[in-house]
């Protein structure tokens, strides 16, 4: 009938999924919560939450998720009315994927619920804490490593503990609980990108509880966990687009809906206190050592991403897909990749040159609708782990890392030429777009606090490599 709409059912934990959607592989009303994940946007519930799901249909226990979102109400509102399920669509040229995933048991939210996740954080149910919440909500001072005193969440829970915003503070109030209480801790697994990301996690915690409490940053080093991990999968931001596909599959309206590759991969160091679910049931690797990991998916893939994004947005295009489709630029990605995959050690299991390629492949997914204004947020948070520390090692080496003076121009051409950078520290990047000068145009970015790594900042030649990189664009 022409003209009429007409209205797909709300998915709930009760809808009759067609029989080509995967369904979680467990009995769902038995599900008792385990993990307690903090930050719970688009990338968890389409990577760990997927994880989690895999592990639970091998094995089934007392892992489900309960999730927090420390600003958004809306998406907890979301989960409540969807009975927690929603569903993750992973395109490629040879098709469209749905699954159902069954693994968040609901959602709560720092605004409105932060007794309940304070009493979820001291109760022993409770064994592991999972976090992605990008890398600019740590509060890390970039000079110093340790807690940025002046970052809003770091300032006020600093002030005022037991009432915690920020996920440091959050960290620390359970762990305060529980201490105590006499339990033991909690495991505290980070999910961002960023380099050797439980220790930095568990030095800002130490250092925010040894603030207020001694002994508890002494019982937190000596008792706690906080092992390191790699994830990756590419997951743009939720439209409209992605809605009604997900619609079609599944026939039912689901709001929480994700669209993703079918590329997934989580390497994790395992050193859990009180067990874990089944991970490598779902393709999770085990290893004693994260770093090489680490440092491959940031300088290749994530690098390139920055590079991607910020070309993209200075030559109008919308998707990672329509830069990738212009030959001149893709070139340039593999030119990226070339240089940094120099400054790598072997990875245990990796071939590098495969992994190279596949990047390639995966970002020009024709399927993929992910943004570069998405990825070209934060750059002062990103780009010291995904450009300046291989840039530093390679002229360390005898390289020009002249990739890597490319993508700061590119950014720097950005910062000048947007209307509005989402970044935290935008102030400061528009303040050092206004005093560019003809002579020495990066000038007054390098200049920016403990941002460049004084090898970089200190090294002329490179400096006017990124100058002359910038008069050509
Ligand atoms: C991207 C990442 O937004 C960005 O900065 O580079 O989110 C990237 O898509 C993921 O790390 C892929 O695993």
């Amino acid at each position: 009938m022409p003209g009429i709409m007409i209205r797909m059912p709300r998915l709930s934990a009760s809808t009759e999924l067609p029989a080509d959607v995967a369904a979680s592989g467990y009995d769902r009303a038995l599900l008792k919560p385990g993990i307690l994940h903090i930050g719970l946007g688009a990338f968890h519930r389409a990577h760990q939450a997927v994880y989690t799901d895999a592990a639970l249909a091998a094995e089934f226990g007392d892992w489900g998720i309960v999730g927090v979102s420390l600003r958004s109400v809306d998406i907890v509102r979301d989960l409540a009315a969807q009975d927690g399920v929603y569903s993750v669509v992973a395109s490629s040229a040879a098709g469209d994927r749905a699954q159902v995933v069954g693994s968040v048991i609901r959602g709560l939210s720092g605004t409105e619920d932060q007794a309940e996740i304070l009493a979820l954080l001291a109760d022993p149910t409770i064994r592991i804490v999972t976090i992605t919440v990008t890398e600019k909500a740590y509060g890390i001072d970039p000079v110093s490593g340790g807690l940025d005193r002046n970052h809003p969440s770091v300032k006020a829970d600093l002030a005022d503990p037991t009432s915690p915003t920020g996920v440091i503070g959050y960290l620390v109030e359970g762990f305060s609980r529980r201490h105590a209480a006499g339990l033991p801790p909690f495991t505290v697994l980070c999910c961002d990108n960023l380099p050797t990301n439980g220790r930095i996690v568990r030095k800002l915690v130490i250092e925010m509880a040894g603030a207020g409490d001694p002994a508890l940053a002494n019982w937190i080093a000596g008792q706690g966990a906080f092992p390191s991990s790699m994830v990756d999968r590419i997951v743009p931001a939720t439209t409209d687009v992605t809605r009604g596909l997900a619609e079609k599959l599944i026939g039912a309206e689901d709001r929480l809906a994700l669209s993703t590759e079918p590329f997934m991969q989580w390497v994790v160091e395992d050193h859990f206190l009180a067990g874990r679910p089944k991970w490598e049931a779902g393709g999770a690797l085990f290893v004693d050592d994260v770093e090489p990991y680490e440092k491959m998916k940031l300088r290749l893939l994530n690098g390139s991403h920055s590079l991607v994004a910020y070309l993209g947005q200075l030559k109008d295009l919308t998707f990672v897909r329509d830069v990738m489709a212009v030959p001149e630029y893709r070139a340039l990605v593999r030119r990226h990749m070339a240089e940094a995959v120099k400054t790598l050690d072997p990875v245990p299991g990796i071939d590098l040159d495969g992994y190279m390629d596949q990047l390639i492949e995966r970002f020009e997914n024709p399927t993929i609708a992910h943004k570069t204004q998405q990825i070209a947020m934060d750059g002062t948070q990103k780009l010291p782990q995904r450009i300046f520390a291989g840039a530093v090692e390679a002229l360390a080496n005898g390289g020009d890392a002249s990739s890597a003076a490319y993508v700061v121009a590119l950014w720097i051409a950005y910062v000048r030429k947007a209307a509005e950078i989402n970044d935290p520290r935008a102030t400061e990047l528009k303040a050092a777009a206004a005093g560019m000068t003809a002579d020495d145009p990066s000038a007054p970015f390098f200049a920016i606090a403990g941002l460049f790594p004084q090898a970089l900042t200190e090294n002329g030649a490179w400096r006017a490599r990124v100058n002359a990189e910038l008069e050509k664009l």
